[in-house]
């Protein structure tokens, strides 16, 4: 009994994995191989979130930025093709607004049907506020949408807490507000969450992270996930400008800094999986999670050719024949890293002496410490003992130290100095003398040693080299 027991587990188990495998969300180890892209097809959306004007892109999914340009379902299953003809690595295709894919069930649906049709080996991935789930169930299911994302910022019944966040909720042609809005938003996200999970659809559930509003209901959040059998739990920092033109922006709503969302996150490690990795993304994006290539490719680009011909420059054999390619590639870095991954492990295995040093890498792609620091907008931040390391957020700049030839002379290293003050060690490929000597000043050590090598395995070689733990172990 017990035997066929933990076959049935395995096979879930083993089931899952291929889900996940080239989902660069839902798998940290994805990410820096599989592209994703977003088409903006959906533009309305039946609820108000105060954290939202969408005029910027929908916070469920995204950073603030406008949203480059909406398409027709049909454009939009050409603008896939034709990215994916090009960037080789896409094996996603997102709904992430502008507003809510399933407030617009005739645009998303009908992207799906032709994407299946013209683009059967790619993922269908959507992101929604909840509300209209149960009642699109059935053709998410029938269009073999296999990762859907809900948001779902407080789970108080009582409606105090959502009535903070959600003036208004337009639900089967009624608009609710106040802490009603919010009971009914919630009765229906849990239902729909419910619902997903019983038909093996992978949820991963995302939580706006609002300073003074729901911080502490994010525990509470994290734990009923858990216990739905959510697959993986994203916290995103709120992002909040005046100039966003939100409710929160103009009320004075400060966005969620590192050491709040480190703080929150450390707290939700309840035992449900964290995604560490998310880079709140346009609705419009493209391309590796940590890039946006959203302004390569226009739409006159793709717009007049037809299908037929769109399908042969996609390539699906090619394609195929790219992602064993990144396959095989990423079993050399598994082994490569193997000592250092312990992904799961909790703060005191990482390191034998409860000691821990927070280590900044740059990365361009592959798993490597490939990006110049002058080039980088991006820093990948691990927490690193002598016994293992674990991934712990990505933090962006938003302009890098080196403006390139354009910019020749100007360089500004305060906004890289504050997003890395926590910081002990810095992973790079090239940097110069005059950055490192900003870096050292607030003691950032830089260290060019791993240019090129796998990431994993040089953090905690870095970490072993630069500080001498207690009982520190034969390398
Ligand atoms: Fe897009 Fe979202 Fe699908 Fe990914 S994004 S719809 S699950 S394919 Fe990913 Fe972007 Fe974070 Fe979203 S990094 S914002 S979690
Ligand atoms: Fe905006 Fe998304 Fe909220 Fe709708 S669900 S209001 S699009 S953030």
């Amino acid at each position: 009994m017990s035997c066929s027991c933990t076959h049935e587990q395995a096979k879930l188990q083993e089931n899952i994995l291929k889900k996940i495998n080239n989902h660069p969300c839902y798998s940290q180890n994805a990410h820096q191989h599989y592209a994703r892209i977003h088409v903006a097809i959906a533009p309305a959306c039946n609820i108000q979130c105060n954290y939202c004007n969408r005029k910027y892109d929908c916070s469920n999914e995204s950073r603030p930025g406008v949203t480059s340009c909406r398409l027709t379902p049909q454009e939009a299953v050409k603008k896939v093709l034709y990215v994916g003809g090009s960037v080789k690595q896409l094996s996603v295709v997102g709904i992430a607004g502008p507003g809510d894919a399933l407030a617009n069930p005739k645009q998303t649906f009908e992207t799906f049907a032709l994407l299946q049709k013209y683009a059967p080996d790619i993922k269908l991935c959507l992101s929604t506020n909840g509300l209209n789930i149960e009642k699109y169930i059935d053709e998410i299911l029938k269009y073999n949408i296999e990762h859907i994302t809900v948001t779902l910022n407080s789970v108080d019944e009582s409606g105090k807490m959502g009535a903070k966040i959600y003036p208004w909720v337009y639900y089967e042609g009624k608009r609710y507000k106040g802490e009603e809005a919010a009971r009914v938003l919630l009765r229906q996200q849990l239902r729909g969450i419910e619902l997903l999970v019983k038909n093996d659809i992978l949820v991963k559930v995302n939580s706006v992270l609002i300073p003074d509003v729901n911080e502490e209901e994010l525990l509470r959040v994290s734990k009923k996930v858990k216990e739905m059998g959510v697959f993986i739990f994203n916290i995103m920092p709120l992002i909040s400008k005046p100039e966003h033109g939100t409710r929160f922006g103009l009320d004075g709503v400060k966005s969620a800094d590192h050491r709040l969302f480190m703080k929150v996150q450390e707290a939700c490690e309840t035992g449900v999986k964290l995604m560490r990795h998310c880079r709140q993304c346009r609705a419009d994006a493209v391309g590796l999670l940590g890039e946006d290539r959203s302004d390569e490719f226009f739409k006159k680009e793709f717009a007049d050719k037809s299908f037929e011909e769109l399908q042969a420059h996609y390539n699906i054999n090619k394609r195929r024949e790219t992602h064993e390619k990144i396959e095989k590639w990423r079993d050399v870095l598994r082994a490569a890293n193997e000592r250092a991954l312990r992904a799961e492990a909790q703060k005191y295995e990482l390191s034998s002496t409860g000691e821990t040093k927070l280590i900044a890498v740059t990365s361009a792609s592959n798993g490597l410490i490939n990006d110049h620091f002058g080039s980088a907008k991006e820093f990948l931040v691990y927490e690193a003992g002598d016994k293992a390391i674990k991934f712990i957020m990505s933090r962006r700049v938003e302009t890098s130290y080196c403006k390139g030839p354009a910019g020749c002379g100007t360089y500004v290293i305060d906004e890289i100095k504050k997003v890395l003050s926590d910081c002990d060690i810095l992973l790079t490929q090239k940097i110069g003398e005059c950055p490192r000597k900003e870096l050292d000043s607030i003691k950032i050590i830089c260290d060019e040693d791993y240019a090129n090598e796998p990431i994993e395995i040089s953090v905690l070689k870095a970490v072993r080299k630069h500080f001498s733990f207690e009982k520190l172990q034969a390398c």
